[in-house]
C-alpha cells in the first residue's frame, strides 16, 4: 500500500514548494518582514500543510481510504420526472440486475426519513411525493460501483409517477405564493420611509434584475463510506464541512444515539459550500445500507448525478424601485427579492437572510424596504455557496448604482463613492448594526490610484472611439461582507492541543479542511503560542469523537472561531509549562518565553523538548481543550435587527475587458484587487483565496449558465460539456492582487480577517467592466438590459438591445 512516491511527482511537489516560496516572496509585505524578524509563525507566508501532498497525489480523500474486505458499493435510483406521485415501483426488475446485493427504499430507514439541515422537510428517499428530476426514490446496493450504477439507470422502468407540470423559475413560484419559507421584511426610515423618499426624490429608476445560480463544482465529488462497528454503532467517512451535522442526521436516520455515530473528515476536494448540509443525503443513505446489510457501503457520486440530485447557488430575480438626488445618492430603495430554493428549505431561509443584510454592500441607503421570498420550485434543493446570498444581494445595490451613472451620465465610481458608509455618521446599516470599522473610502482611493483608473477610463474612451467592432469597458466594484454566522449559537468552536513527551504537537479542531488552508492557519495559531516551528505541530483529521457539537466550516469563521479556540488550548499549556519551568528552575512564570523552540526561563534557555520532558516528569498536564464563542453578537428574526456580524471585510476589484461586438466573445485584459484580509494569517494562502475566489465569481457571473428544461424540468446543463467554469486560461494576463494594510479592528485571532467568501464578490467590476462596453457599443445612450450570467449570447441581445435603443 506504502508504494513509493514516483519522483516525476516529487519534483512536481518541490517545484510547487519552490512556486509558494516565489509568491511569497513577490508579496512579502512590511509587516510580514516585521513578522519574520521577530520569530513569529502567524503573519508570514507559507505553502499548505497538504501543498506537497496534493501535487503528489498522496492525500488521501474518501475514495483513497484502502477499502475494507466485503465493502459494497451503492448508486441512487433517480426519478425521471419533476413533479408528481409515486404510484406503484416494480424494484425487482432492479434486483435482478448482475450484481446487485438489494435495493433500499424510504421503507428500509429506521429512524427518520429526513435529511433537512434546519428545517424538516427534506426526504432522503422518495416518500411518495416527486418533488424534482433526479430526486433519489432507491439505492441500489452492489458489488462493485459500476453493477450499482448500470441497475440504479434503470430507474425509469421500474418506477410509475403521476405527473404533474413542475414549477421551474422563481417568478413562478412567487405568482402562485409558493414559498420553502414565509416572507422577510426588512425596513429602515430615515425620512419617512422609502416609498415617501422615493415620490419625494429628483429622480427615479424603477427596473428588474436577474442573476444566475452556480454549481459548486467542488473536483472531489459527493461521496461516503459507512462502516458498521461493534454494537450497531457506525462510523461514516464524509467529505463533508460539517461532521456533526452528518452525525446528527445518521443517527435520525438509523434511530441511534449521537454517541453510536462517529463522522471523520480529514479533508475535501472542494466543498464551496456544496457540502455544508447536502453530504447529508448520501452520508445517510450509506449508513443505511451499512446498517441494515451489516457490510461497509461506500456511496460515491457521478459527476452528472452530483448535478441532478444536489442544489447550488440560488439563482435571485429583483424588481427594484430607488429615488436619487443629482449627484446619484439613494435617497430611498424598494426591493423585492425572489429566489428559487428548490423543492425544500435547506439553507434557504439564512441565505435570504444574508442575502438582504448584504444589499447595502458598502453603502449608506437611508430609506430602505426589502422583501425576500424563498421560491419553492421543482428542482434541487439550493443550498449555501461561496458568499452565501451575500453576492446576490449585493450585486442588486450595484446594478442601481450602475445604472443611476448611466443615467446621470456620470462615471459610475463617482457614484459609488458618494453613497459608501460615512465615519462617524451616515453608518447604521438597515439591520441596525454601526459600522464602526469602515476602511472603504482608503481602500477605494489606493485602488483607484495604484489601478491608474482614471488614465484608463479616458485610454478606453479613445480606443474605443476608433473602434467599431471591438468595445472596451472598465469598472471598479467595493465589497463590504459581514462576518459570522447570522445564526448567533453557530459562532462557537473547540479545539484540542496535544503536547507529547518528545515535544511534537498535534492539533485537532471543529473545523474542516476543503483546500482553504483552515489546518495550515490553526497550525500556525498553535506553532506561535508555544513558540515552535510550524513543522513540530500537526493537524489530524476532523472526528466528532475528538471535539464534539461543532459548526459547519462555514460563513468563513473557520480560522476566526478554531484558531481562536487553538490558541485558549495552546494558551494554557503554555501557561502550566512557564509555572513548572518557573518551579525548576526560578524565576516568575510571567516571564518565561516561548520562541525559536527554545524556553527562556530565569537566565537560561533550554530546548522546548527538554521542558515538555521536565514537565512529564512533574505530572504536568500537556494537554489541553479550548473553546471559543463570538462575542458581542445579536439577532431579532422579527424585526431583523441587531449586530449579526462581529465585523466586516472590505475589498474592491478594478477590470478591464474587451468585448467583441459581433459575437458577443470578450476576454479579461487585466484586474487590479486591493482586498483586507485584516493582519493576515498567511498571506499566501489569503491571496490564493482572493485570486480563486474572483474567477470563481467571475465564472458565476459570465459563463456557468444552468438550464432547465421548460417542459420536463430536466436540468440540461449537469456536465463541464454544457456547464463551462472559468480554468487556469482565463485568468487575466495582468492580475495585480494585494493585501490591504490594515488591522482588524475586533480582538479577532492576531487581529486577522476572514478570507474565505468576501472575494467572491470582488468580479463584480467584471460584469459591470462588460457592462460598460455594451454600454459603449451603444454610444453610452441607453442603460444595457444585462443579465448575469453575461454569456456572450446575453452580451449580443444586450448589444443588440441598446443599439436600437440608440438608434
Ligand atoms: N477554498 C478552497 N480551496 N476550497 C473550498 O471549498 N470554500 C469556501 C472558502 N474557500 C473553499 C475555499 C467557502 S464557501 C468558505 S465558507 C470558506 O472557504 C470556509 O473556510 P474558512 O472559514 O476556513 O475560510
Ligand atoms: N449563516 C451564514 C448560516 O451566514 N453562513 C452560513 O454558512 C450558514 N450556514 C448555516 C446557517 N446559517
Ligand atoms: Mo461557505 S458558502 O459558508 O460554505
Amino acid at each position: 500500500m506504502n508504494k513509493p512516491i514516483d519522483p516525476r511527482l516529487l519534483q512536481n511537489a518541490e517545484a510547487f514548494a519552490d512556486y509558494a516560496t516565489n509568491t511569497a516572496a513577490r508579496i512579502d509585505t512590511g509587516a510580514e518582514a516585521k513578522a519574520h524578524a521577530q520569530g513569529a509563525r502567524v503573519g508570514i507566508s507559507r505553502p499548505h500543510e497538504s501543498a506537497a501532498l496534493h501535487v503528489s497525489g498522496e492525500a488521501t480523500y474518501i475514495d483513497d481510504i484502502p477499502e475494507l474486505a466485503g465493502t459494497l458499493h451503492c448508486a441512487l435510483g433517480l426519478s425521471p420526472v419533476a413533479n408528481g406521485r409515486l404510484t406503484a415501483t416494480s424494484l425487482d426488475l432492479i434486483r435482478a440486475m448482475p450484481g446487485v446485493v438489494d435495493v433500499l427504499t424510504a421503507a428500509d430507514i429506521p429512524g427518520s426519513n429526513d435529511c433537512g439541515s434546519i428545517v424538516h422537510d427534506d426526504p432522503i428517499l422518495c416518500d411518495g411525493e416527486i418533488r424534482f428530476l433526479g430526486q433519489p426514490v432507491f439505492a441500489v446496493v452492489a458489488r462493485t460501483r459500476d453493477a450499482a450504477r448500470r441497475a440504479a439507470a434503470r430507474a425509469k422502468d421500474a418506477l410509475t409517477i403521476e405527473s404533474a407540470p413542475p414549477v421551474l423559475t422563481p417568478q413562478q413560484a412567487h405568482e402562485k405564493g409558493q414559498y420553502v419559507l414565509p416572507p422577510m421584511h426588512l425596513e429602515r426610515a430615515t425620512n419617512g420611509g422609502a416609498k415617501a423618499a422615493i415620490a419625494a426624490a429628483p429622480h427615479r429608476l424603477k427596473s428588474t434584475f436577474d442573476v444566475g445560480g452556480q454549481e459548486q463544482f467542488y473536483l472531489e465529488g459527493q461521496i461516503s463510506y459507512a462502516i458498521p462497528k461493534e454494537g450497531g454503532a457506525m462510523l461514516v467517512h464524509c467529505s463533508t464541512q460539517h461532521p456533526s451535522e452528518m452525525q446528527h442526521l445518521v443517527a435520525h436516520a438509523l434511530h441511534l444515539h449521537a454517541n453510536e455515530v462517529q463522522v471523520e473528515c480529514r479533508r475535501m476536494g472542494g466543498g464551496f459550500g456544496g457540502k455544508e448540509s447536502q453530504s447529508g443525503l448520501f452520508a445517510c443513505v450509506a449508513a443505511i445500507a451499512a446498517h441494515k446489510l451489516k457490510k461497509p457501503v461506500k456511496l460515491r457520486l457521478d459527476r452528472d448525478d452530483d448535478f441532478m440530485i444536489t442544489g447550488r447557488r440560488h439563482c435571485f430575480w429583483y424588481d427594484y424601485e430607488v429615488g436619487y438626488d443629482d449627484e446619484g445618492r439613494v435617497l430611498g430603495a424598494e426591493i423585492t427579492m425572489v429566489s428559487r430554493a428548490g423543492h425544500s428549505a435547506d439553507l434557504s431561509g439564512p441565505v435570504m437572510t444574508r442575502a438582504m443584510c448584504h444589499f447595502d454592500n458598502a453603502y449608506w441607503l437611508p430609506d430602505v424596504s426589502m422583501h425576500g421570498y424563498s421560491g419553492k420550485t421543482n428542482t434541487q434543493s439550493n443550498t449555501a455557496f461561496r458568499g452565501f446570498g451575500g453576492p446576490q444581494g449585493a450585486i442588486a445595490i450595484e446594478n442601481i448604482l450602475d445604472s443611476i451613472a448611466r443615467q446621470l451620465g456620470k462615471d459610475p465610481l463617482d457614484v459609488r463613492r458618494v453613497n459608501f458608509y460615512g465615519k462617524g455618521e451616515r453608518n447604521v446599516t438597515p439591520y441596525q448594526q454601526v459600522v464602526t470599522d469602515n476602511v472603504v473610502h482608503e481602500l477605494v482611493g489606493q485602488l483607484e490610484a495604484s489601478s491608474d483608473y482614471r488614465a484608463r477610463r479616458e485610454a478606453i474612451e479613445a480606443f474605443n472611439a476608433g473602434s467599431p467592432v471591438l468595445k472596451r469597458g472598465i469598472a471598479l466594484a467595493p465589497l463590504k461582507f459581514g462576518i459570522s454566522f447570522n445564526v448567533k449559537h453557530f459562532n462557537q468552536a473547540g479545539a484540542l492541543v496535544h503536547v507529547y513527551t518528545d515535544g511534537s504537537i498535534l492539533v485537532n479542531h471543529g473545523g474542516t479542511e476543503m483546500g482553504q488552508g483552515l489546518n495550515t492557519k490553526v497550525a500556525q495559531v498553535v506553532a506561535h503560542e508555544l513558540g515552535v516551528k510550524f513543522e513540530c505541530v500537526r493537524a489530524t483529521a476532523t472526528d466528532t469523537s475528538k471535539v464534539a457539537n461543532t459548526s459547519a466550516t462555514a460563513a468563513s469563521t473557520g480560522a476566526d472561531l478554531n484558531g481562536k479556540a487553538a490558541q485558549d488550548a495552546a494558551r494554557q499549556i503554555r501557561e502550566r509549562l512557564a509555572a513548572c519551568a518557573a518551579a525548576r528552575h526560578g524565576g516568575k512564570a510571567e516571564d518565561v518565553r516561548f520562541a525559536n523552540d527554545k524556553v527562556e526561563v530565569n537566565g537560561r534557555t533550554l530546548d522546548f523538548s527538554t521542558i515538555v520532558a521536565e514537565a512529564y516528569m512533574d505530572r504536568v498536564q500537556l494537554w489541553s481543550d479550548g473553546f471559543y464563542a463570538t462575542p458581542g453578537l445579536s439577532w431579532d428574526r422579527d424585526t431583523m435587527t441587531g449586530r449579526p456580524f462581529y465585523y466586516y471585510a472590505y475589498g474592491a476589484a478594478v477590470s478591464e475587458v474587451v468585448v467583441d461586438t459581433l459575437t458577443g466573445e470578450w476576454k479579461l485584459l487585466r484586474a487590479d484587487i486591493l482586498h483586507d484580509a485584516g493582519r493576515s494569517l498567511n498571506p499566501a494562502v489569503d491571496i490564493g483565496q482572493v485570486e480563486g475566489a474572483f474567477i470563481q465569481g467571475m465564472g458565476w457571473l459570465t459563463t456557468e449558465e444552468l438550464v432547465w428544461h421548460p417542459k420536463s424540468g430536466m436540468l440540461t446543463t449537469h456536465a463541464p460539456s454544457t456547464y463551462k467554469i472559468p480554468t487556469a486560461n482565463d485568468c487575466p494576463p495582468v492580475f495585480n492582487v494585494q493585501l490591504f494594510e490594515g488591522d482588524n479592528f475586533e480582538d479577532s485571532i492576531h487581529r486577522s480577517k476572514a478570507v474565505g467568501e468576501p472575494p467572491l464578490l470582488l468580479p463584480f467590476s467584471v460584469f459591470y467592466a462588460i457592462r460598460d462596453a455594451v454600454s459603449a457599443a451603444g454610444e453610452h445612450r441607453a442603460d444595457p438590459p444585462l443579465r448575469a450570467p453575461a454569456t456572450s449570447e446575453a452580451i449580443l441581445n444586450a448589444i443588440t438591445a441598446v443599439r436600437s435603443a440608440a438608434g
